[in-house]
This record gives structure tokens, sequence and C-alpha cells, in this order.
């Protein structure tokens, strides 16, 4: 890596000595032990980056130890990524208490670390965020240093970025496991901007076999996710605002795949949620073209006020986000379409 381009590149980054400032952090601290959370059933890219980060931890303060955690786990096909490289998730509650420093890895609210959220308003260690999603005020607030780029597709890409500015090139598996978390991020790169391609490349250059990477992130459908997203498809109920496809559904779980099977169908947008004892939780997508044409960011623009009306928290990326709270499905729906009636009203119709 010359020196070149690593000006070039911090002359465009706002988070410019992201990996100086987490070391001043760890140093100031004398930290010991640091805790790593990932979202509730965390993804790849939260599995990865967060594999990832410790072993660049690791390698520039070799005496500390790591504890990664997400609340319920690790989703099932990060499960396979996890045993591949032999790392561990706790389920179990953390050691809050005796954490030196916290971070936050590819989450942006504290909704989506589940019972886990409301430790962080007590603890007194700080709290590190890195993430590629728009900051919730909420997660703002209470972090000691917010590493966020939203302009970038993965934390993975974020992570990658952290060890070129400490100059240490990531090991094979470290570089196997970032090109996963982008690829998955990036619905195997068809999101990808061109610094994902040019992250790409140099993660083939050390030693990264991309095919073998993609097959493994191909997990087959297990049999209940098919029946969701075929319900899902059958109990829906479609409508046009201003022209769009707008598709609303719900089932019991893969709230997430179910949406994405009915952008795949055809819908512009799809909202899909499910409703127990009056807790709430509910994926949103978008295509592409909704999102070019009308601006409409549905973390911004109808997660998180979503997420307010229904007294929880919504948040998430242009074309893929969730709200959790309370209240009743129906009345959330209608909510969802009341904003959209109103912010679609001076946009470009399709
Ligand atoms: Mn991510």
């Amino acid at each position: 890596m010359s020196l070149k381009n690593n000006r070039a590149d911090e002359g465009m980054n706002k988070n410019i000595y992201g990996i100086t400032r987490i070391m001043n952090v760890l140093e100031g601290r004398n930290a010991r032990l640091v805790l790593i959370l990932c979202h509730q059933n965390a993804d790849p890219d939260a599995v990865c980056s967060s594999y990832a980060l410790s072993k660049l931890l690791k390698h520039l303060k070799p005496d500390i130890e790591i504890e990664v955690a997400s609340p319920e786990g690790a989703s099932k096909i990060s499960k396979t990524i996890l045993e591949r490289f032999r790392m561990k998730i706790t389920e179990e509650m953390p050691r809050f208490s005796e954490a030196d420093i916290i971070f936050m890895v590819d989450t942006n609210t504290l909704q989506q670390l589940g019972e886990w959220g409301k430790h962080l308003y007590e603890v007194s260690s700080p709290i590190i965020v890195i993430d590629h999603h728009a900051p919730h005020p909420e997660t703002e607030k209470i972090a000691a240093l917010n590493i966020f780029r939203d302009d970038i597709s993965s934390t993975c890409e974020i992570i990658y970025s952290l060890f070129r500015e400490a100059g240490i090139k990531p090991p094979k598996e470290v570089a196997e496991a970032l090109f996963l978390g982008m690829a998955f991020d990036t619905k195997h790169f068809t999101l990808a901007s061109a610094s994902t391609f040019k992250v790409v490349a140099e993660l083939t250059d050390l030693g990264v076999d991309a095919q073998e990477m993609l097959h493994l992130l191909a997990a087959p459908m297990d049999i209940s996710e098919r029946i969701a997203r075929l319900k899902a498809c059958r109990r829906m109920r479609l409508t046009r605002i201003y022209g769009w496809i707008v598709v609303f559904s719900h089932v019991g779980s893969f709230q997430a795949s179910a949406a994405r099977a009915l952008i795949d169908v055809g819908a512009n947008l799809a909202i899909v949620g499910s409703e127990e004892k009056g807790e709430i939780s509910i994926s949103m997508r978008s295509d592409q073209e909704f999102y070019n044409k009308t601006g409409i960011h549905l973390g911004r623009d109808l997660a998180a006020p979503l997420g307010e009306f229904l007294h929880g928290m919504g948040g998430g990326h242009s074309t893929s986000a969730g709200v959790n709270g309370t209240g009743d499905l129906e009345s959330a729906f209608k909510y969802a379409a009341r904003i959209l009636r109103e912010k679609l009203k001076n946009c470009p119709r399709i």
C-alpha cells in the first residue's frame, strides 16, 4: 500500500484516523476486556466484521481479551461462517460491567440488541460504534466514538479501511471474512460501488478465492422459510400509491426474506410485518428503481417515523429497513401508507 494512496483516501474520508482514534480510547482506558456486540440474528457482515476487528485489535494490542456477543446468536448462514473461522459468538449476557470498551458493530440502534440494549445506558465504559447505517440519534448520544460511513455498503469494508489506515495486511482468513461480509451486504456485489470492487481486488490479492467464498453464502433455503415466503405472497395486499406498487403482508417469521421475495415477484415496495402479543416487527424492502426515482430512503423516511409511531425504533438502509415496536399491525400499515402518500405526492410517478 503506497502512502500516496492512503493520503488520497483520507482526504475524502470524514472518519479519518479511525484506527488511531480507536486505539486512543483503548490505550486511554488501558483496556483489558473488550466487548464486541453484533445485532440480533447476526448476519455475515456483522459476524465477519467482528471477527476482522478482533484480529486487528489483537494485533495492535496483544494483551487484550475479546468477547464477541450477539443477542439470540448468529443467523443460520452466519453459523456456517463461524465454523469455518473457528470463531465463537456468545448468546449469553456478556460481562457488561467488566468490559473496559464496548464496540457496537453493524448495529445502529439499541433496539437491535434486544434486552441487552438497556445495559448500554448504564455502563461507564466508552462505547465505540462502527457501522454503515445512518446513525440513530439515541445511539449517537451514548457513543464515545462513532465511526460510520453510510456511503459504504458494508461494515466489513469499513473494517478493511481500518486495516489500511493501520498499515496492516489482513491475513488470508481475515481477508476471506471481509470478502464474505461485503458479498453478503451487497447481495453478491449487485449493490457494490467502485470502492467495493477496489477492495475486493485487494482481498483477492491476499489469497481470497472469490468463487469458494460465494459458494459458502449460497445456503439452501429451509422449508420454514420457503413456506413463510409463499404465505406472504398469498396474504399480500396490493396497493398503488401514485403509480408505485406497494404491497403489505404478514408472516410469523422470516419477514425480511418474505419482503425480498415480494420485490422479486414484482412489487416496488414490500412491507411485511408480524404481530405477537402486541409486539410488532416489520421488514421493508424496495427495488432500486423506487429509491432512485423517489429518493425515499426506507431507513430514514419510513422505518424511523414508523418506529416512533409504534413507540419503538426503526432504521436501516435506502432500500432495506426494519422496525420494532408495540401496537397493532393494521394501524402500523395504515400509518406507513399515509407517510408514503405524503412523500410520494411530490415525487415523479412511475
Ligand atoms: Mn451490514
